[in-house]
């Protein structure tokens, strides 16, 4: 695929300059990562809805040290800063950035999209977006919501940059591209992004139950067989619920309730899932 342009940052903000998330987008052309660059930011630079957003990151980070890679210039890669209220907690900013995200994919596209338990957005049964909520109190109360989605690559394609031998040895990536069958206009994308956040957030200050069952409604995990991978090593069972606080309930094949907080979990009907 040829070099991407970079992102119009000037005709996101045209559209968004209303929007508390939107109104204040910081465009770095390449970093390490922009929840590093948010997590790092000095107090006095620090705003509620600023958005940081780049068109390349070196080191994208993932859960638990892993990491995110994405081609140059070919997704949307940002961090949130937001500053979190007491009631509420990190994993309703997950399920606020899962939930804007399938919507804006929806709203820019003819796809459906679906949620994986905890943090992905699937597109056909495939991670087209992960989230990353990372919070601390060092200095006041910040919230650091990352979101990278893939738009205009080939999952299954390898070309010079090293992102893309890494993409195509994961399990199951896809890209809007991939899925439509065109290009996909990112900033289109943006936008949408950043009016759907909006609408979820001023939601979820006056009522997080209600993302929470929003959230719950599209996850495909619950009444899906599971893999489950935590502390404990791999076992199975059959999903049952979500909790209010995030938690996923699984029934393991012995009939035992376990309540998941910290895990990796894959829908067992979508393994050995055959890339065309
Ligand atoms: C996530 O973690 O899915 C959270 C990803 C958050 C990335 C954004 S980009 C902007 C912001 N700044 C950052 O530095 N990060 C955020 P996790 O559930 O742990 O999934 C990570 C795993 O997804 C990796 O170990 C790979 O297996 C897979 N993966 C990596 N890149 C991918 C991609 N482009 N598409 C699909 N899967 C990918």
């Amino acid at each position: 695929m040829s070099q991407a342009p970079c992102l119009n940052i000037k005709r996101i903000l045209a559209s968004a300059k209303d929007l508390m998330i939107g109104s204040d987008v910081r465009y770095i052309a390449s970093v390490d990562s922009t929840n590093r660059l948010g997590r790092d930011l000095p107090e006095t630079e620090w705003r509620n809805g600023t958005v940081l957003i780049t068109d390349y990151q070196s080191q994208g980070s993932g859960r638990q040290g892993r990491t995110w890679v994405a081609p140059m210039g070919s997704s949307l890669l940002l961090s949130i800063l937001l500053r979190p209220v007491d009631e509420i907690e990190p994993i309703h900013f997950v399920m606020l950035a899962a939930l804007g995200t399938a919507n804006a994919i929806e709203d820019a596209t003819d796809l459906r999209a679906t949620l994986k338990w905890p943090n992905d957005v699937l597109i056909n049964g495939r991670k087209v977006c992960g989230v990353l909520a990372e919070s601390s109190t060092k200095q006041g109360r910040r919230l650091v919501l990352g979101i990278g989605i893939n738009i205009n690559f080939d999952p299954l394609e390898i070309d010079s940059s090293p992102e893309t031998v890494k993409i195509s040895s994961l399990q199951n990536p896809t890209t809007l591209s991939h899925e439509v069958g065109h290009f996909v206009d990112r900033e289109e994308l943006a936008i949408a992004l950043f009016k759907r956040l909006n609408l979820w957030y001023s939601l979820l200050i006056e009522d997080p139950e209600r993302v929470f069952s929003a959230w719950a409604e599209r996850l495909d995990t619950v009444g899906s067989p599971v893999e489950v991978s935590d502390t404990t090593g791999k076992w199975e069972g059959i999903a049952t619920g979500v909790q209010q606080d995030g938690a996923l309930v699984v029934q393991d094949d012995e009939g035992k309730t376990h309540v998941v907080y910290a895990a990796d979990v894959s829908l067992r009907q979508l393994s050995g899932f055959a890339r065309p």
